[in-house]
């Protein structure tokens, strides 16, 4: 299907807080109750509608456990959206939430959209953070604030639309520059080399080898 946009997403945060659950209600419309923890990376996709402009989003689902951290923190490379994540009803998933937002300082294009976002609000009557604080942190921060639900799917649709309403925005402001060919964070949809075997497209896949018909290191085949 043909697009105008490529955007690759991070979905970041504790392990627990329910970055897969989330991805997987937004792309298959499902909840998984139990906790499958993501060993390295996963991976979705699925187009959206902003403006009229059909839009490709590349969704990389990183593993919150600590030990998982420095293959995490390679995904930020060419991210233009992430989704920050914390568990509003486990405060120290808040609490850390300043640690990623430094990695991804670090390690992410300066001009990513950051959207924060407090799960699990379905269990309110559990709640240890206030929405008061999320909201606070986030503008403390610059970046977007939503509370939303992987289970009942409250608010999941509108985070990831909003995040590329604003990354549309940016272009439109001229903040990306797509017509520079090293800008790896958006590619429009004209003569992009794509992996004949995965569909990545290269440029965001950090293939050895650029141009058409290579193969993508994310593919196992180098
Ligand atoms: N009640 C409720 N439970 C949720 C929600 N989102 C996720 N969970 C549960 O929380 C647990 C962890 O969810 P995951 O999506 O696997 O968490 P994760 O952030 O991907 O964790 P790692 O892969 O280890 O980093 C699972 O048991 C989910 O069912 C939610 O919105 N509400
Ligand atoms: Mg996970």
């Amino acid at each position: 299907m043909s697009y105008d946009y490529l955007f690759k997403y991070i979905i970041i945060g504790d392990t627990g807080v329910g970055k897969s659950c989330i991805l997987l209600q937004f792309t298959d419309k499902r909840f998984q109750p139990v906790h499958d923890l993501t060993i390295g990376v996963e991976f979705g996709a699925r187009m959206v509608t902003i403006d009229g402009r059909p839009i490709k989003l590349q969704i990389w689902d990183t593993a919150g456990q600590e030990s998982f951290r420095s293959i995490t923190r390679s995904y930020y490379r060419g991210a233009a959206g992430a989704l920050l994540v914390y568990d509003i009803t486990r405060r120290e998933t808040f609490n850390h939430l300043a640690s990623w937002l430094e990695d991804a300082r670090q390690h992410a294009n300066p001009n990513m959209t950051i959207m924060l976002i407090g799960n699990k609000c379905d269990l309110s009557h559990r709640r240890a953070v206030s929405k008061e604080e999320g909201e606070q942190f986030a503008k403390e921060n610059g970046l977007i604030f939503m509370e939303a639900s992987a289970r009942t799917a409250q608010n999941v649709e509108e985070a990831f639309i909003n995040t590329a309403a604003k990354i549309l925005q940016k272009i439109q402001e001229g903040v990306f520059d797509v017509s520079n060919e090293n800008c790896a964070a958006i590619q429009q949809n004209w003569g992009a080399p794509w992996c004949l075997l995965c569909d990545f497209n290269i440029v965001l896949c950090a293939c050895s080898r650029k141009g058409m018909g290579a193969i993508c290191l994310s593919s196992g085949f180098s």
